[in-house]
């Protein structure tokens, strides 16, 4: 079924994926800048406040400060960092020269980095630990790593904001169902037309202020928490992780209308005694992993707010939202948004799209490339899902092995790759055990030696330099042999509550 000529959350006619010609995101953003440069844009702690007139005055001075140590347009640029005005202006700061960010996890490991510094070959890096320096430069030493407050001579300004709208802007890492983590590259096109289509969608407008908790290493916080709240002229109040009690307060400090989420932190949020805070806001968005039914009802009873569930992928940005004005159905996702073309494929369908928010390939994997799209352009997305007559789509399951936990994707042939190197365990397989806090909760089945008795712990600090915390198994269990087809495959739905269920009778 094709949706391309269904319902949309605005209008296909009031899109325009360049958004009035501005082009790229930062010509977008210039538009703020020139317009009304006193408005306040960005809340990072007391006092720590920067106008649209400052963030372009830091970004010209940082991206100058980039120019000077000989990065040109092009270049990719590793970006590492816990959320901070440093990194949001250094991230501005290469957008603006045309460098291409490569955003990158902090909680990555040793191993998880040089994979990131081998394959997109980064011309210089820039990182709030020194340990992660150092991983860096031990993977490539002609890397020129930085803190991301670019203590670095200043330099001329070159000319920024030239970049044309199919330029690389940006290449995000993300696994598949094989191999090592892919860059999807995205250009400035692909980023501009996804805010402006949520801009439409969400009804995000100059006087809306988000609370942004969310990590910039990662789509969900980067390409739609921040990149959204600069096109709209809006302001965000950034702070450093996710903590209730501070979120109620700043909300309440800073009159924010805007909260982007993951269902860990609804779940986490619910529990809490001042949840009905939460009741000031215009609006409460989830995504990245499934929202409950339950918990969006539970969740409305308590702050009067009705979540709008939103789909989407590192790849694509958006796809799909719940609408503002209309019903917004828990458990569904919603419908396609503003230009994007979406279709399901087979039975279980696929979820597949198109749009000008659609990346343009996975950075050196023709292979891959080949694969992951239709000969017509659309995207293969590896979801499955069901659409209603109302057009609302459900995410039925995935067709690709991919655990959720808190928001973070987690592949669980990775984590068995790991494991696998593991001198004592002679065969394992990762499943997700279902968790109200996390969604799926990472857990191993391992065959071991019998001479060895390996814990939970001793696995967790075997991973430890090979593997981000949130991947580690959080529960282990050991089985005599792993349950396996007449072909030697894996049945992995036998594993279930630490034991190996009795094969269906045929
Ligand atoms: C932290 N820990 C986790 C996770 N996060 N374990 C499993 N899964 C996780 N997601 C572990 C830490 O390693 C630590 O373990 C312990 O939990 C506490 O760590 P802490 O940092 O304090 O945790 P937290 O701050 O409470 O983190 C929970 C969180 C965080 C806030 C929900 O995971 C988070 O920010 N998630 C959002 C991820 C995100 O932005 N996803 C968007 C991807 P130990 O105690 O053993 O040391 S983009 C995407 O998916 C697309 C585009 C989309 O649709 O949005
Ligand atoms: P990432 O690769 O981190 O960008 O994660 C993208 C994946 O997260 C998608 O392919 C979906 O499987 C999943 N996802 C994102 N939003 C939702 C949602 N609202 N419901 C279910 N799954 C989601």
């Amino acid at each position: 079924m094709d949706t391309s000529e269904n319902s949309h959350l605005a209008p296909t006619a009031e899109f325009d994926p360049s958004a009035g010609g501005a082009g790229s995101l930062t010509r977008s953003w210039a538009t703020h800048w020139n317009k009304t440069p006193e408005r306040p844009c960005l809340f990072f702690g007391p006092g720590e406040t920067l106008s649209y007139g400052e963030l372009e005055a830091a970004s010209r001075r940082a991206a100058s400060r980039l120019h000077g140590t000989g990065l040109v347009a092009g270049d990719r640029i590793l970006l590492s960092s816990a959320n901070c005005a440093h990194l949001v202006i250094a991230h501005i700061a290469c957008l603006r020269l045309g460098l291409v960010v490569v955003p990158t996890n902090t909680a990555y490991r040793e191993a998880e980095v040089r994979h990131v510094v081998a394959d997109a070959r980064p011309r210089a890096a820039l990182v709030d630990d020194p340990q992660r320096g150092l991983w860096i430069q031990s993977a490539n030493d002609r890397i020129h790593v930085v803190s991301p407050d670019l203590p670095l001579p200043d330099a001329p300004t070159p000319e920024l904001d030239i970049a044309a709208p199919n330029d690389p802007a940006l290449i995000g890492y993300t696994s598949g169902t094989t191999g090592r983590p892919k860059g999807a590259v995205l250009s400035h096109q692909n980023l501009l037309s996804s805010v402006e289509s949520l801009r439409l969608a969400w009804r995000w407008t100059s006087d809306d202020r988000l609370i942004l908790t969310l990590p910039l290493f990662h789509m969900h916080g980067l390409g739609v928490g921040l990149h959204g709240t600069l096109h709209a002229g809006a302001s965000a109040v950034v702070l450093s992780g996710f903590e209730p009690d501070s979120l109620f307060d700043a909300i309440a400090e800073n009159e924010a209308t805007l909260f982007f989420g993951v269902p860990t932190h609804y779940h986490r949020l619910i529990e809490s005694t001042r949840v009905e805070e939460l009741a000031r806001l215009r609006l409460c968005v989830s995504g990245s992993a499934p929202l409950p039914a339950d918990l969006h009802t539970r969740f409305e009873a308590r702050t009067g707010q009705r979540i709008v569930e939103r789909y989407g992928m590192t790849e694509t940005v958006m796809l799909v939202s719940n609408p503002i004005e209309g019903e917004r159905r828990p458990g569904s996702v919603g419908l396609p948004l503003p230009g994007v073309e979406m279709r399901l494929v087979g039975d279980p369908g696929e979820i597949e799209v198109r749009g000008p928010n659609v990346f343009t390939g996975y950075w050196e994997r023709p292979e891959a490339n080949a694969e992951a799209f239709r000969a017509d352009g659309f995207f293969r997305t590896g979801d499955l899902g069901e659409l209603d007559d109302a057009g609302y789509l459900t995410i039925t399951g995935r067709a690709r092995e991919l655990l959720i936990s808190g928001g973070y994707n987690v592949y669980p042939r990775e984590v068995e790759e790991a494991l696998g190197e593991h001198s004592g365990i002679t065969e394992c397989a990762v499943v997700g055990t279902p968790s109200r806090e996390w969604g799926d909760t990472i857990t191993a089945y391992v065959v071991t030696r019998p001479e060895d008795s390996i814990t939970a712990e001793g696995i967790r600090d075997f991973l430890a330099p090979r593997l981000a915390p949130y991947k580690h198994p959080r529960i282990v269990h050991h089985i005599q042999a792993l349950p396996r087809n007449a072909l030697g495959k894996v049945q992995k739905h036998r594993l279930d509550d630490g034991r190996v269920l009795d094969e269906e009778p045929a």
